[in-house]
């Protein structure tokens, strides 16, 4: 089983993205495997160095949605793009609507090292 940090860069991480596309997301999350089985119905891919989204874990501490303590507010605002699945999509062809946005990212990290694995919000 691949690691949840693992997991969390395979599912978020697109340092070098996004390409000015409003097929991004159809594309990315098919290639980045949220449409096997299911289409994933939102989903948050971040333009940013993965230094830069690690380096979150050691900013501001806030409650995640699910009550947990381990979340973390980035100090500065991220390029990201939302990816939430269109109510006429229909499995298996997953089709999602891609908004490009620039934004505070909260993510809930884990282990030794302490990483992000999961992503919680953008305010
Ligand atoms: P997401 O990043 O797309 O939201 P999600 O599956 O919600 O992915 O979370 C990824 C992992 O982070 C989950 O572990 P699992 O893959 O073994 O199921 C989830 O349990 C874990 N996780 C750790 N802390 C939190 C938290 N505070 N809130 C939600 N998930 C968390």
């Amino acid at each position: 089983k691949e690691s949840r940090a693992m997991m969390f860069q395979q599912q978020h991480m697109d340092p070098d993205g996004p390409s000015t596309n409003s097929n991004y997301c159809n594309q990315m999350m098919r290639r980045r495997l949220m449409t096997e089985g299911r289409c994933k119905p939102v989903n948050t891919f971040i333009h940013e160095p993965l230094v830069d989204v690690q380096a979150i874990c050691l900013q501001g501490n806030t409650i995640c949605k699910n009550g947990k303590p381990n979340c973390h507010k980035s100090s500065s605002s991220m390029k990201i793009t939302d990816c939430r699945v269109k109510s006429s999509s229909k499995y298996p062809d997953c089709d999602y609507q891609t908004s490009h946005k620039e934004r505070h990212i909260i993510v809930a990290c884990e282990g030794n090292p302490y990483v992000p694995v999961h992503f919680d919000a953008s305010v």
